[in-house]
């Protein structure tokens, strides 16, 4: 048993509490004791590595400083927490992220000058927390961001995978994949809290309490432990420092001391490395859902820890758990959390002796759901025999679940078998399915889609039934939003510092709604000068990376025309390469003074395919061949080049996005949910060619349709032209078919490879309609085109785009969330008077 301290703690409390004094000499001292009492370097051995390590150990004694400050004040208010569930945290880098924050830039360069470093190739040390796919783990780390940033009590919970996404090569054109072995060296963005470990059960079996109808007692003897790592997130002008909890899995089973004794040290640690695997690695799907029992697994160790551990929290509070809905709110990223669910009805039912209606109120209205995705290949389903297996308590209580809620509809209802079988959160496939939408849907108060088009046409398909029963106001729209410190200031210093001089200060930072300043600036010949120079500036920091990462030499003059995210059929990079096929079959025909004519333009594109996604991966060698044919060819010369930039990740984001001059954001309408990567283009003053589809449809009507190309069909013509499709061969135009005819010549290698791309369309039903959207799709590149020749009109379209994309900060999605789905309230530590 720990001994506390006999005395006062008033003494421990002011120093604890002081400021960590911002000198630079003081940093300095910091710096040096990290460098030689933590790693160990003396003068003659020290290298950039090093560097990195001690100084961002130094930022991080400050950031835990505040850490503690802030959980302690939330602690002693009582504030009301929202925790973000999240399978998926993207963070990316964190040094430069903190020294921004914490407004100590200036002064670690000056310390890493002095002792010979530049900061930003100390910077470029640390590797990208990469516990991420794509967009759905991006936004929950821009959603703690803007948590900490506007002083909400909330925290993340996720999951410390030992590799995270993998890292992407491109070889002879093919994406190889190695592993992520980003916990390889120290990493000084996370702590780990041994003290704070659970243990989470699996398989056994379950013995009904005699003296109640809905009580049990699970027994089973294979348990895991997960031990809480934790992330400061810093926040950004306030002392607020928010945090993400990260569990990772070992092994309960004690230390076999006789097999020890008799020489078996494998034997005696045997069970560590078999409870490993849980978290060793992040499943590298986006926008698919493969079943595989291991991830069961995962999420149920990463919902159970969450829920011992926010309960233990409430617990020290003394307030009865009627309560807990007062204290805590719980979002689910998706449903890949659903099962914290099942697990709180566990737990306040079997351990905490609650009854069932009880424990049902409490939950549902703790609980909220956020759905990403409508592709029917996304959505999660588990196998009846699969989770009775692993989790018999569980199953049991979504059967009961489902009885209950079954019941309720049936007398609302009467008779409506049809509406039932509809409903029901069971599947009666075979074998039977636990449908994990439905299950979180009612186990939520609220539900959202991420823009105002996707929560639309969710409450017209997979929950319009809900609807009906549950009531109009529980399906709400919730459009996401991307951080202004990651994807503004810190990404783009150039642009950021021009906003500031209009703002006055940097105080826009935390309240985006101040660039609509910039629109005073749009008559300003030499404020427009600057605005372009810094695009200019970008461009050729991005050229520099292309060459660096490929080898391909391009001209920063040149128009950038980018595609970046995950490689996806309904994405429809497929699309944009074959509209390159056909620019390049144009410039063939021309004449060397007609090809002068022409606008310059690089193509830019990356991404990462699922390991196990073949289509997607095709995508890629079509894109890489595609590039050295156009590449080396002289008579095109800088006309055209094609990129495929390997690797893409949010560090490398933060290269790319600022120097767009237009972005690509394609995907057939009604497929891609929201979107967060136009609303970084648009932030940094890219212009975007997209369809009419999530988010692209709201940035339009904030900026104007005429800083917009959209194109393509609308998402209520897709069925018909699906339908259409199905029965009747397509049509492509005479552009999408000399693509075809490109490469069906083998111009781009050996075009059996390719034949399966362009079956999908001619044979497959072209499920994501490019033969439908091909013409409108080339016509507005040519309206691209014609405005970018006009220097003028493109400069305005950029500075009022910016001025007008206040919304899509995620500050303003998290002050919606916080008033409308949590009732949280800002908690400023500021003003503690500890
Ligand atoms: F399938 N999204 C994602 F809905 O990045 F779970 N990965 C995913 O697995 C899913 C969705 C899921 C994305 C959406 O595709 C994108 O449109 C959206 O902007 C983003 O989630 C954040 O809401």
């Amino acid at each position: 048993q720990p001994k506390t301290p006999s005395k006062d703690d008033s003494e421990f409390r002011d120093y604890s509490h002081s400021e960590i004094s911002r000198d630079v000499a003081t940093i300095k001292n910091s710096v040096v004791m990290h460098l030689t009492a933590t790693f160990l370097r003396t003068p003659a051995s020290i290298d950039s590595a090093h560097a990195y390590l001690a100084s961002a150990f130094s930022v991080r004694d400050r950031l835990l400083q505040r850490w503690n400050l802030t959980n302690e004040y939330h602690d002693k208010i009582g504030a009301k927490r929202v925790y973000y569930m999240s399978l998926e945290f993207l963070i990316g880098r964190t040094f430069d992220n903190a020294l921004l924050a914490l407004g100590l830039r200036q002064e670690y360069s000056k310390v890493l000058g002095d002792v010979g470093f530049c900061l930003e190739d100390i910077i470029d040390e640390e590797r990208d927390a990469a516990l991420g796919n794509g967009g759905l783990g991006r936004l929950a780390a821009c959603y703690v961001d803007s948590m900490a940033c506007s002083n909400y009590p909330g925290w993340g919970y996720g999951l410390r995978y030992k590799y995270g996404m993998f890292q992407q090569q491109i070889l002879n054109g093919y994406q190889v994949e190695a592993p992520d072995c980003w916990l390889d060296s120290p990493n000084p963005w996370e702590f780990p809290r041994p003290d704070v470990t659970y243990p989470v059960k699996f398989y056994g079996h379950l013995v009904r309490d005699p003296h109640s109808e809905h009580r049990f007692k699970w027994e089973s003897n294979v348990v895991y432990d997960a031990m809480a790592f934790d992330v400061p997130v810093p926040g950004y002008g306030t002392t607020n420092v928010g945090n993400i909890r990260l569990w990772s899995c070992k092994t309960n089973t004690l230390f076999d001391l006789n097999k020890f004794n008799s020489g078996d040290y494998q034997g005696a640690t045997g069970g560590q490395v078999a409870a490993q695997i849980l978290t060793d690695v992040l499943y590298p799907n986006d926008n698919t859902n493969d079943g595989k029992e291991l991830r069961l697994r995962q999420e149920y160790l990463f919902c159970s820890a969450t829920m011992q551990d926010i309960l233990a929290r409430f617990r020290k509070t003394n307030r009865p758990l009627s309560e807990l809905p007062d204290l805590a709110a719980i979002q689910l990223n998706d449903t890949h959390p659903t099962l914290g669910v099942p697990e709180l009805m566990r737990i306040l039912i079997d351990d905490e002796g609650l009854s069932w209606d009880e424990a049902w109120d409490i939950t549902t209205r703790t609980f909220a759901f956020t759905n990403h995705t409508i592709l029917p290949e996304a959505m999660e389903k588990w196998p009846v025999p699969m989770l009775d297996k692993i989790l018999p308590r569980h199953m049991g209580i979504i059967y009961d679940i489902n009885l209950f809620f079954l019941q309720k509809v049936e007398k609302q209802f009467p008779g409506d078998r049809e509406l039932l079988n509809k409903i029901s959160i069971i599947e009666e496939s075979n074998p039977q399915q636990v449908r994990m939408a439905f299950l979180a849907c009612v186990g939520s108060h609220k539900v959202n889609g991420v823009a105002a088009i996707h929560s639309d046409i969710i409450k017209q398909t997979i929950f319009k039934d809900f609807v009906r029963i549950q009531g109009e106001d529980k399906f709400i729209n919730k459009t996401n939003g991307v951080s202004p410190r990651r994807w503004m200031n810190e990404c783009n210093p150039d642009m950021s510092d021009l906003i500031t001089e209009v703002v006055g200060d940097r105080s826009w930072v935390n309240d985006l709604t101040k660039v609509k300043q910039l629109e005073g600036k749009l008559e300003d010949v030499n404020f427009r000068e600057r605005w372009w120079a810094a695009k200019q500036k970008n461009k050729e920091r991005l050229a520099e990376y292309i060459l660096t990462t490929t080898g391909i030499k391009v001209s920063a003059h040149a128009l950038f025309d980018i595609q970046v995210k995950r490689i996806h059929e309904y994405k429809r990079q497929l699309m944009n390469i074959f509209s390159v096929i056909y620019r390049y079959h144009l410039l063939k025909q021309m004449s060397p003074e007609q090809r002068e004519q022409e606008v310059p333009r690089v193509v830019i594109f990356a991404g990462k395919a699922a390991s196990g996604y073949w289509v997607a991966k095709q995508v890629i060698k079509l894109i890489n061949s595609v590039a050295e044919v156009v590449n080396s060819d002289e008579e095109i010369g800088d006309v055209l080049k094609v990129v495929f930039i390997p690797d893409y990740s949010v560090t490398a984001a933060e290269v790319i996005i600022p120097a767009s001059d237009i972005s690509q954001h394609i995907s057939t309408a009604g497929t891609e949910a929201s979107g967060t990567s136009n609303m970084k283009f648009v932030l940094n003053g890219g212009i975007i060619l997209g369809t009419v589809d999530g988010a692209n449809i709201e940035i339009g009507e904030e900026i104007g349709e005429e800083q917009i190309f959209f194109f393509g069909c609308l998402a209520h013509e897709v069925e018909d032209f699906r339908h259409y499709l199905r029965f009747n061969q397509p049509k492509p135009d005479s552009a999408l078919q000399t693509a075809f005819d490109m490469i069906q010549r083998n111009t781009f290698g050996d075009a059996q490879l390719f034949q399966p791309l362009i079956d999908a369309i001619m044979r497959g039903g072209d499920v994501y309609l490019l033969s439908v959207d091909f013409p409108s799709y080339i016509e507005a590149h040519k309206a691209v085109e014609e405005a970018y020749r006009s220097h003028d009109e493109w400069v305005t379209k950029s500075i009022l785009s910016v001025a007008r994309m206040a919304k899509f900060s995620s500050d303003r999605s998290i002050q919606e969330y916080a008033e409308e789905v949590w009732n949280i309230e800002p908690q400023p530590v500021l003003n503690c008077g500890l």
